[in-house]
């Protein structure tokens, strides 16, 4: 990812995107849009391949999907840019805000300011920190850089190791991934673990390997208020019908 991201700075320099139009715009608050009652508390997410699944839906339209999602009443949406694994890019995100005024979270594996930078200046809300990947120190140091361009965090964590060392109130939003990202198990037991251990004052996300109305009916009861879901609507050929059935 450090190398992706060189090449591109040395193409792109930070001064041309804090040109983008984005830089002058609100972001909107997932943790807002989260808390409204009457949402479905759905983070609805575009993504066309996935490393445990292959490839998933080569041709889907950003613009049908992501419309479809926020009609069908999701409360959120993810977009993946991660072009090596995901079949994402920056554009993806750009259509996706130019078509919904809902929060957008950018999700990658971010590693560099660039990135956050970036971020900003294709239209995200919300950018993805990955605790598995990051060290405590560079992860607080980026959740500084991102809330400084007014930026929210959603900070993702898939034990209690590494819960306890990334709790802190630079973020808003905890994500308790379900899939192991080494070896991709999924087990929904893992929100349930966790969600204990979350104070409060977050708000609770479980992500991965959603695909029933009863674990999302389950989930609540541990605390969730926001259920991120990509592959049980990607992998239908219509993602955005599959999102209106499930809701
Ligand atoms: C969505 P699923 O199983 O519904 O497609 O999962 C989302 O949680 C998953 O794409 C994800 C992800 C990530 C992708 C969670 N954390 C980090 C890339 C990087």
């Amino acid at each position: 990812k450090q190398t992706e991201v060189a090449d591109r700075k040395s193409i792109v320099p930070v001064k041309l995107l804090e040109r983008s139009i984005y830089f002058e715009t609100q972001p909107v608050s997932l943790k807002k849009y989260l808390l409204r009652p009457n949402l479905s508390g759905i983070i609805a997410e575009f993504k066309r391949k996935s490393p445990s699944l292959g490839m998933i839906n080569p041709h889907a339209s950003v613009e049908k999907t992501t419309m479809g999602y926020m009609q069908a009443g999701a409360s959120a949406l993810s977009v993946l840019t991660d072009q090596n694994y995901f079949g994402g890019k920056n554009e993806d995100l750009t259509t996706a805000r130019k078509y919904n005024f809902c929060p957008i979270l950018r999700k990658d594996f971010i590693v560099d300011e660039y990135q956050i930078i970036e971020a900003k200046s294709i239209g995200a809300d919300v950018i993805l920190l990955i605790a598995g990947i990051l060290e405590t120190p560079k992860l607080n140091q980026l959740a500084d850089f991102a809330r400084s361009l007014g930026l929210e965090i959603l900070l993702e964590v898939h034990d209690r190791e590494e819960l306890e060392r990334t709790l802190s109130d630079k973020v808003d939003v905890i994500g308790v991934n379900n899939r192991n990202l080494k070896d991709f198990t999924v087990s929904i037991e893992t929100s349930k673990e966790l969600a204990a251990l979350i104070p409060d004052s977050f708000i609770k996300v479980s992500e991965s390997g959603i695909g029933k109305p009863e674990t999302i009916r389950d989930l609540r009861q541990f605390g969730y208020q926001g259920f991120l879901m990509g592959e049980a609507f990607m992998k239908t050929s219509r993602p955005e019908k599959a999102c209106a059935d499930f809701i």
